[in-house]
C-alpha cells in the first residue's frame, strides 16, 4: 500500500481501501490515472483486509473527463473501458467520492462503480457534446439506465453540468455528504454498504427504465423534433440519439459496441477536431505572454456606466448579476428611467422563464444606482463608457471623467470602432484606459474584446481579463485598429457581400449561403436586425446606396416591419420585391448585367476576404495569434463552432487554395484589396496558421 504511482496512492483504513487521484489541475483520465486505478483495484481486490473501496480524488475536482490532450496520439492500455471493467466487476463494493465536476469520461468511472456520493456543491454531467464526441466509455448506456432515456437525452445532448440535489432526485447519486467532509463520509457510507451487507449495484444490469422504453420509437424522433434548430449542423446530437437508442433497444454489450463504433467516427471527423482546438483555444485566448506571471488583479469593488442605452444597460447587468453595485448615469431623466427599466424588464423576463429567482430580480435592481450627475462616479474602481458611437462625444467624457475619477480607477470604453490612444490621450492617465468592447446584448454575448492601448498598464490588462472570467465572458485582448478584430473583418465581408448584390446576387440569396454555413444569419438579416439606420444620416442621404434608399423609404430593419427582407406580425422575413427592384434599377443605371452566382462563390467571397484580413491582423499583432481571432468570431458572430473560426477553417480548406481562390476573384474584389503577405508566405511554404508560433 502507499504510492501506486506518481498520482495515485492506496491506504487501507478500518477495512475500506481509499484509492486517491492527485493529477491537477482537474484529475484528467491520463495514462497515469488509469493505470493507477487499474493496479489499486488489483491490490485491493488481493488484500483479504480490504471489504471496500472508496475512489476520491485530492485537489479542486473529481475526474474532469478522459485527457483531452492524449486524443489523436496512438491509445495506450489500459483503456478507460477496462478501468470502468476492474471497477464494476470487483467483489468488493466501490464507492465514488465525487467532488468539484464529475465529467465526462470522470462520470463514466463514476457510474462504473456500485455506489455514489457527493458533497452539495458537486457537479455531474458528460460534456463531451461540446467536443463533438459522445460519451465513449459506457455513459450512453449506463447514464439512461439509472435515469431514464429522456433525462439521458437531455443531459448528454445538452451537456449540462447538473447540480448534486438534481443528480440525487435522479438516482445518480446515492447519497449527499457534509461538504468539506467527503473523505471521512464515503469511508463511513463505505462500512454501512459492508456492516449492511448491500449488493454489488452494476449499472449495466439496471434495465427497468430502458425496458420501459422499448418500443416507443416516438420518445426519440420528438426529441429529434424539438431540439432541431438547436442541433443544426452538429453531428454529436443526432449519434448521441442513436446511442441511447441502443441502450434502449438493444443488451448491454451490443449497446456498448454501437457506442464505440459512434464514438469512433465522430473521433475521426472534421467537427470533433474543430471543436477541441476551440476547447484548448478558449483557455490559451486568456493566456498573455507579456504580462508579468501572478500579475494581481486589482480589486474591482463599484463600476460606473456613462450611458444607460442598450449597451450600458446590457454592460450593468453583468456586474449586478455577480453582486457588484453599479451606478449609471445618464444626461436626461427619462433616459436613465427606461434604461432602468429595460433592465428590470430583462431580469423579469429571465425570472417568468424560470432562470431566476424572483427575489433574486429584486436583488439586482437593488444593486443598480441611476443618476444625472458624472461626479457620482468618484468612488468607483472602473468605470466604462458606453455613449453614442462619436470621437467627440467620447473625448469629452474621458476628459470629465480625468477630473472625476478617483486615483486607480480603471476607465473603459465600449467603443466598436474608435481609436482608444485618442480618447485616452484627453486624460492624464494614458496608462489607466483600455477599451472593453461588449458585443450585444451585452448581458448574454460571450465575448469581451479587451482593447489594449499604446499605454494601458499590465496591471489594468491582467485586471479586465480576469474580470471578463468572473462575468462570465471570455476575453480576447486585441491592439487599437479600426474596428479590433470581429467588426474589422466583419466589413471585409460586408464589402464583397455588397459588392455581390451589383453583380446578381440578391439578400436572401447571400444570407442563405451563409445560414447552411452554419452561421446564425447572414450579412442582410443582420443589418434589418440591427437596424439599416445606425450611421444614416437622413440631411445628407443622397439615395447613393441600396441601404440609402431602403433607409430613405423608411425600411429600416425589423423594427419598422421591412428593410432588406419584408417582415410580418411574427418578425418572419420574406424577400422583398421593393428590395429587388432597387438591387436592379441600380444595376440597370451602372450599365451591369446580372448573372448567376453559384453558392461556391458567394461563400469563398465573404469569407476568403475575412481570412485575408484576419492574416493581417495577426502582422500588424492586432490580435496574439490565430486561435485568438477564432473565438472573437466563435462567441461575438456566431461562427459554427464546428468549423472552428474562420483562420481554422482556412487551415482546414488549405491555404494556398484560399490565395488561389483570392487572386482568382482579385478584379472583384474591389480597387483597395490586397493579399497578405503573410496568408502568401504561409500558402507558398504548405505551412497553417496553426503552425505559427
Ligand atoms: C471524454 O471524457 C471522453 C470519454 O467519454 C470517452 C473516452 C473513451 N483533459 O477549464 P479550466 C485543462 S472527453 C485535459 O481553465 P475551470 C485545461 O486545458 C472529456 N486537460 O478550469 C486547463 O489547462 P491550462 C470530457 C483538461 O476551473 C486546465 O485543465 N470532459 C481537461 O474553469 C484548467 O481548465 C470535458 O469536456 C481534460 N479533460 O474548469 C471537461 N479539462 O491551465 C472539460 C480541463 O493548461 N473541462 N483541462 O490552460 C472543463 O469543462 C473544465 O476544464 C472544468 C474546470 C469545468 C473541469
Amino acid at each position: 500500500m502507499g504510492a501506486i504511482n506518481a498520482v495515485t496512492d492506496l491506504s487501507v483504513e478500518d477495512g475500506i481501501a481509499l484509492i486517491t487521484i492527485n493529477y491537477p489541475p482537474v484529475n484528467a483520465l491520463s495514462h497515469a490515472v488509469r493505470e493507477g486505478i487499474v493496479n489499486s483495484m488489483k491490490q485491493a481486490g488481493a488484500d483479504a483486509a480490504v471489504k471496500a473501496v472508496v475512489l476520491i480524488c485530492e485537489g479542486r475536482t473529481f475526474m474532469a473527463g478522459a485527457d483531452i490532450t492524449e486524443f489523436g496520439k496512438p491509445p495506450k492500455s489500459p483503456w478507460l473501458l477496462e478501468v470502468i471493467e476492474s471497477l464494476e466487476n470487483s467483489s468488493k463494493p466501490v464507492i465514488a467520492a465525487i467532488h468539484g465536476t464529475a465529467l465526462g469520461g470522470g462520470l463514466e468511472v463514476a457510474l462504473g462503480c456500485h455506489y455514489r456520493v457527493a458533497v452539495p456543491s458537486a457537479k455531474c454531467g458528460l460534456p463531451e457534446v461540446h467536443l463533438c464526441l459522445l460519451p465513449g466509455a459506457g455513459g450512453t448506456q449506463r447514464l439512461p439506465r439509472i435515469v431514464g432515456p429522456e433525462k439521458a437525452l437531455e443531459m448528454i445532448t445538452s451537456g449540462a453540468h447538473v447540480d448534486a440535489r438534481t443528480c440525487q432526485a435522479m438516482g445518480l447519486l446515492d447519497e449527499l455528504v457534509p461538504e468539506g467532509q467527503l473523505r471521512a463520509s464515503a469511508i463511513e457510507f463505505a462500512k454501512k454498504v459492508v456492516a449492511e451487507n448491500r449488493p454489488l449495484k452494476k449499472v449495466r444490469d439496471m434495465n427497468d427504465k430502458v425496458e420501459a422504453a422499448r418500443g416507443k420509437p416516438e420518445i426519440f424522433s420528438e426529441f429529434r423534433k424539438a431540439n432541431a434548430r438547436k442541433f443544426r449542423g452538429f453531428l454529436a446530437p443526432e449519434y448521441i440519439i442513436r446511442s441511447i437508442e441502443a441502450a434502449v433497444n438493444l443488451p448491454f454489450d451490443e449497446g456498448m459496441q454501437i457506442e464505440r463504433k459512434l464514438f469512433q467516427e465522430l473521433m475521426d471527423g472534421e467537427q470533433s477536431a474543430a471543436q477541441r482546438y476551440v476547447f484548448f483555444a478558449e483557455r490559451q485566448a486568456s493566456k498573455i505572454p507579456d504580462l508579468p506571471d501572478n500579475l494581481p488583479a486589482l480589486p474591482i469593488a463599484k463600476v460606473g456606466i456613462v450611458g444607460a442605452g442598450t449597451m450600458g444597460g446590457g454592460i450593468a447587468m453583468n456586474f449586478a448579476n455577480i453582486g457588484i453595485p453599479v451606478t449609471i448615469v445618464e444626461t436626461r431623466q427619462e433616459a436613465l428611467e427606461r434604461g432602468l427599466a429595460v433592465i428590470r424588464k430583462n431580469y423579469e423576463t429571465t425570472a417568468k422563464r424560470g432562470k431566476l429567482k424572483t427575489e433574486d430580480v429584486e436583488k439586482r435592481m437593488s444593486l443598480l444606482t441611476g443618476t444625472l450627475e458624472l461626479e457620482k462616479l468618484a468612488d468607483c474602481d472602473l468605470i466604462i463608457e458606453a455613449v453614442f458611437e462619436n470621437m467627440a462625444v467620447k473625448k469629452e467624457v474621458f476628459a470629465k471623467l480625468d477630473k472625476i475619477a478617483k486615483q486607480g480607477a480603471i476607465l473603459a470604453s465600449n467603443t466598436s470602432y474608435l481609436d482608444i490612444n485618442e480618447i485616452a490621450s484627453v486624460t492624464q492617465r494614458p496608462e489607466w484606459v483600455l477599451g472593453l468592447h461588449f458585443f450585444s446584448p451585452a448581458n448574454v454575448m460571450r465575448l469581451l474584446e479587451v482593447v489594449r492601448g499604446a499605454k494601458t498598464s499590465a496591471q489594468v490588462i491582467a485586471t479586465a481579463m480576469q474580470l471578463a472570467k468572473k462575468i462570465g465572458k471570455v476575453a480576447v485582448l486585441v491592439g487599437v485598429c479600426y474596428g479590433f478584430v470581429g467588426n474589422r473583418m466583419l466589413a471585409a465581408r460586408q464589402e464583397q457581400a455588397t459588392a455581390m448584390l451589383m453583380e446578381g446576387a440578391m439578400p436572401w440569396d447571400i444570407d442563405k449561403v451563409l445560414y447552411d454555413f452554419g452561421m446564425p444569419m447572414g450579412p442582410f438579416a443582420m443589418a434589418d436586425l440591427a437596424g439599416l439606420d445606425i450611421g444614416w444620416n437622413k440631411e445628407t442621404s443622397s439615395s447613393s446606396t441600396v441601404r440609402e434608399v431602403l433607409c430613405e423609404m423608411d425600411r429600416r430593419g425589423q423594427k419598422t416591419g421591412a428593410g432588406f427582407y419584408d417582415y410580418d406580425e411574427q418578425r418572419t422575413a420574406r424577400p422583398s420585391p421593393v428590395t429587388e427592384k432597387i438591387i436592379k434599377d441600380f444595376m440597370s443605371k451602372a450599365g451591369a448585367t446580372p448573372r448567376q452566382l453559384s453558392e461556391q462563390e458567394i461563400l469563398e467571397r465573404c469569407i476568403y476576404p475575412m481570412i485575408n484580413e484576419g492574416a493581417k491582423i495577426l502582422e500588424e499583432k492586432i490580435a496574439l495569434r490565430p486561435s485568438d481571432i477564432d473565438i472573437v468570431w466563435i462567441n461575438g458572430y456566431g461562427w459554427p463552432v464546428y468549423r472552428g473560426g474562420p483562420m481554422f477553417y482556412a487551415d482546414s480548406v488549405g491555404l494556398a487554395n484560399v490565395v488561389a481562390k483570392l487572386k482568382e476573384y482579385g478584379p472583384k474584389l474591389g480597387a483597395g484589396f490586397s493579399i497578405s503577405p503573410l496568408l502568401e508566405r504561409l500558402a507558398a511554404e504548405g505551412k497553417r496558421f496553426q503552425d505559427l508560433k
